[in-house]
């Protein structure tokens, strides 16, 4: 595996902008979240956060994390996530401080970043996309390096892979890429919208997560004997996904996005450790959206790696749906 670091992919992406001051004392940005109709799920460089595979996804909306980064008063790093100041010990900050070695003119400049996230809590997504995304498109101004696009989807993914994918709006596919140093796996906007298209999301459980994704990711790489099949299924998938997009196929849309995700976490159940993160909760709901399909409804799911359920129906289907699943949280993907 390659030994190349982080920041010798930043310093000759940024050039001669590494090292300068900012411009500005103060920048922020918006970036939404998404969820993967196409899953990312399995790394060929645990550095770079490089993939093995491409994937897709559908930005949310309005729904993400505005991030705001200064010029910090004092010699450290202050760090807020939701107006509440995060301790220079907490993962979330320790994870910023890290990140904004990469890009401190000197060690002695500090920032002050503020994250707010406009995901509603109570949805349980994830949020390290969006954030590391509005965090480097924060930085961009800040430092006024005015990168292309392409550029700024590179660097959000070395803070997290997902985060690539979220520099973008609408559906965006991530380029799984082939060289070392990842200046080819980055994520591209996919031609189409689809205003009617609506996620449903159902929070099933409060729990924290037993393994995060990046682990479980891992170990189904590692050890699972199904997980061959996995970039081939992936192939499959995308060319599916795009051509319900250009053909407004939503049950082609739907089936395809569930299968993906059933795949993927099939994958981990045949891992060592085995990988499992559906809860009881999470095989009712799939039963009860199955049986409601059988009786004509359409709505299909998809699952990242929690026990919580994304649903995905067309607004025609809003009242049908409002009442079989009265706590699920409507998420307008192409709302501005
Ligand atoms: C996805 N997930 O495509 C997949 C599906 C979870 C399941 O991207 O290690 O937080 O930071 O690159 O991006 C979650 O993984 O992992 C994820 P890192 P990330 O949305």
């Amino acid at each position: 595996m390659s030994s190349l670091r982080k920041i010798d992919v930043v310093t000759p992406l940024l050039g001669e902008k590494r090292g300068q001051m900012p411009v500005k004392y103060c920048a922020s940005a918006f970036a939404p979240s998404n969820i993967a109709l196409c899953k990312y799920w399995g790394k060929r460089n645990e550095e770079l956060n490089l993939p093995i595979t491409p994937s897709l996804s559908i930005s949310l909306g309005k729904l993400g994390t505005t991030t705001s980064v200064c010029l910090s008063p004092e010699p450290r790093d202050i760090v807020t996530l939701n107006n509440r100041e995060m301790p220079a010990t907490t993962k979330f900050a320790k994870a910023l401080a890290t990140f904004l070695d990469l890009f401190r003119p000197s060690p002695t400049v500090f920032f002050r970043v503020d994250t707010q996230n406009t995901v509603p809590t109570a949805a349980g997504m994830a949020s390290s996309a969006s954030g590391f995304a509005a965090l480097v498109l924060a930085l961009d101004d800040l430092f006024g390096w005015a990168l292309s696009t392409k550029n700024l989807s590179i660097l959000a993914r070395l803070g997290s892979g997902s985060a690539c994918r979220s520099v973008l709006r609408g559906f965006v596919e991530w380029n799984a890429g082939a060289d070392e140093d990842g200046l080819d796996s980055y994520a591209e906007q996919v031609k189409g919208t689809w205003p009617d298209l609506r996620l449903g999301v159902l929070r099933l459980s409060e729990l924290e997560k037993e393994i995060s994704s990046r682990q479980a990711m891992k170990c189904t790489r590692l050890t699972s004997s199904l997980y061959e099949a996995w970039p081939i299924k992936v192939s499959h998938d995308i060319a599916l996904i795009k051509e319900s997009i250009e053909t407004r196929d939503f049950e082609l849309l739907g089936r395809t996005a569930e299968s993906n995700a059933l795949a993927m976490h099939a994958t981990g159940l045949a891992a060592w450790p085995p990988v499992l993160f559906w809860l009881p909760e999470s095989v009712a709901t799939m039963r009860k959206i199955w049986a409601l399909r059988k009786e004509g409804l359409p709505l299909y799911f998809t699952m990242d790696a929690g026990p919580n359920i994304k649903m995905l129906f067309t607004a025609d289907q809003l009242d049908a749906i409002t009442t079989e699943f009265p706590a699920v949280e409507i998420v307008e993907p192409f709302s501005s």
